[in-house]
């Protein structure tokens, strides 16, 4: 349970901190450690009543990694990685959670949180050079510095349904999940969404449910997340390993530890590449994308063979051809979006209580106060699950009025899809920094190990500008655009960002979302670690100090 914090007041003249930072999440709280390094002042507001982020709110049935623990785990502590035991490769997610808490406690983190703090207003004071934060419930603070630790998906999105608000049985999201187990034994259910997270969930729950029917518009490519248990032994010898285990995430594009293959499926024979694809299917985690020929990213052929590839397994295990059908994508390749990593997915659509139901052509019509409706036909449930995902990257930013110079609001500034520095910085939002924001090398990459980085990065950014005595730091304005057009070019290359997904921002239950926008950055965690290394050697040449 966390420790209050005390609670910044609305009556007299606001707090006054160093920094504020938005977000407990995994990265908002390394950052808090770090600053607090500096010896600053840092005062974090956190919406949730605990810390956590993405393990706080993601409490669904099912819900775990799909990284290797032991390559979710920060490394900025000896004594941290000495003392933490993983208990499966994949860990669920009350562990992780649980890592979370552990870190809080060690470090002693909630004493400079504030929990249930909503923030509604940010807005830069130009004659003061301070941040001026309020919060939903009336409560304000100010800053020198201010860094949004908000995370990419943390903004959940119900679906656009007519009646949402009529359905008289239990109803959830899976990003909003309860902290009091919901009861699914003997229940009917019905689950909206197949992506990451209906993966989980239905591959969960299935064992319980009287009955599930499954609402999928598009069909994901899922493939095995092949978890396992790690014995006292194996944690032993993994911990051995952690220097070798970061080395290999940080010579990769993605941050994990699989490795793509240098060769072309195109350029190799079918029976080389049926023995890559099959060592893949069977090895853990995201070996299957990650691993897999490096041109399958790029090229369509390649892309299309692997994707041939998948969708006999998925034939292999689903006993109706045409629910197997059903279940194969056709309007992309594999891993084109994001993989939903699975154990026995397939397989629950060879349950005789479990339906699934396309509604690629005929979406729900609405929903009832009984259930909902499809084509004329009406479904009744005791339990629905929304796992609709969420409103990526920008969604949180959307949701705080966020004001820089002149009042340019950042939701103006980001009209045609995020402009940043680095992804950390933007012309015009001085003092303002993001962890984990749009463009950031760490948006494509796995969270902690490209986190760690960028938490790195603001902080020796911040060490700088407090060392010089200067008052503002914001990027210029040639360095922005030089940066927002190299990751667009950058997204040109992948195969990913010709797809319509969270990844390129396309969201229909929101307005405005409805075109691609370039989010993340494609050019591989590398290239983004040498240019930001480049920008310290250089003095911060592309920054505007005052
Ligand atoms: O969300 P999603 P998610 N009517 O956006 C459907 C991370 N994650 O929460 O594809 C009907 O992927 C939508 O259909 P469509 C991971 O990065 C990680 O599952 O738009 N259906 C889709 O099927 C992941 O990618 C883990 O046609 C509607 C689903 O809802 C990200 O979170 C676990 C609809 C949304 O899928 C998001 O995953 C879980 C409507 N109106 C998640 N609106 C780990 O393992 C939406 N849908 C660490």
């Amino acid at each position: 349970m966390a420790t209050p914090a005390p609670v910044v007041s609305n009556t007299h003249s606001p707090a006054h901190y160093d920094v504020i930072i938005i977000g407990a999440g995994i990265n908002g709280m390394l950052q808090l450690i770090r600053l607090r390094e500096l010896g600053l002042s840092v005062r974090v507001f956190e919406a949730g009543t605990d810390v956590g982020g993405t393990w706080y709110w993601n409490r669904y049935p099912g819900c775990r990694f799909d990284s290797e623990s032991y390559t979710y785990i920060y490394s900025f502590s000896q004594e941290l990685l000495d003392e933490w035991d993983w208990s499966e490769h994949f860990s669920a997610q009350p562990e992780t959670l649980g890592y979370c808490n552990h870190l809080a406690q060690k470090f002693d983190l909630r004493k400079d949180i504030q929990f249930n703090a909503r923030v509604k207003t940010a807005i830069f004071d130009e004659a003061r050079n301070e941040w001026e934060i309020a919060l939903e419930d009336g409560g304000q603070a100010r800053s020198r510095f201010f860094i949004t630790a908000v995370g990419p998906l943390s903004t959940p999105v119900m679906p656009n349904i007519e009646g949402m608000a009529s359905f008289k049985g239990e109803s959830y999201h899976t990003g909003l999940w309860p902290h009091t187990p919901v009861d699914f034994k003997g229940k009917r259910v019905g689950v909206i969404g197949t992506g990451a997270s209906g993966v989980q969930l239905i591959q969960t729950i299935a064992k319980d449910v009287k009955h599930m029917t499954v609402f999928q518009r598009r069909p994901n490519w899922c493939s095995p997340l092949n978890n396992s248990r790690i014995s006292k032994q194996e944690m032993a010898e993994i911990r051995q390993r952690y220097p070798e285990i970061f080395a290999q995430c940080r010579a990769t594009e993605g941050g994990f530890m699989h490795i793509a293959d240098s060769r072309k499926a195109t350029e190799t024979s079918p029976a080389e590449r049926e023995e890559l694809f099959e060592k893949l299917y069977r090895t853990p985690g995201f070996a299957i994308w990650l691993g897999n020929f490096y041109d399958t990213f790029m090229d369509d052929e390649a892309n299309r063979i692997l994707s041939e590839f998948i969708a006999r397994k998925i034939r292999g295990r689903v006993k109706d051809p045409k629910v197997a059908d059903l279940l194969i994508p056709t309007d992309h390749g594999f891993g084109t979006r994001r993989i939903p990593m699975e154990t026995g997915y397939y397989e629950v659509f060879n349950q005789d209580n479990v339906e699934l139901v396309s509604i690629k052509d005929t979406p729900i019509e609405r929903i009832t106060t009984t259930g909902l409706r499809v084509a004329d036909r009406d479904y009744e449930f005791d339990i629905i699950v929304c796992a609709t995902g969420f409103d990526a990257m920008l969604g949180s930013y959307d949701r705080i009025d966020i004001r820089g110079i002149g009042g340019q609001t950042l939701k103006q500034k980001w009209a045609t899809g995020p402009r940043t520095f680095l992804g950390v910085q933007m012309e015009g939002f001085p003092n303002m920094m993001m962890v984990i924001g749009p463009h950031t090398g760490a948006s494509f990459c796995n969270m902690p190990r490209c986190g760690e980085e960028n938490v790195d990065f603001v902080t020796q950014l911040i060490r700088f500008t407090q060392q010089k005595g200067y008052a503002r730091v914001q990027p210029t304005l040639d360095a922005e655009n030089k940066w927002t057009e190299h990751v667009i070019k950058m997204a040109d290359k992948l195969l990913i960002n010709k797809v319509d997904s969270w990844f390129t921002g396309v969201n229909r239950n929101v307005a405005g979302r409805d075109k691609r926008t370039v989010l993340l950055y494609a050019g591989g965690a590398p290239r983004y670690r040498r240019r930001c290394e480049e920008v310290i050697a250089s003095g911060y040449a592309d920054l505007e100090f005052t």
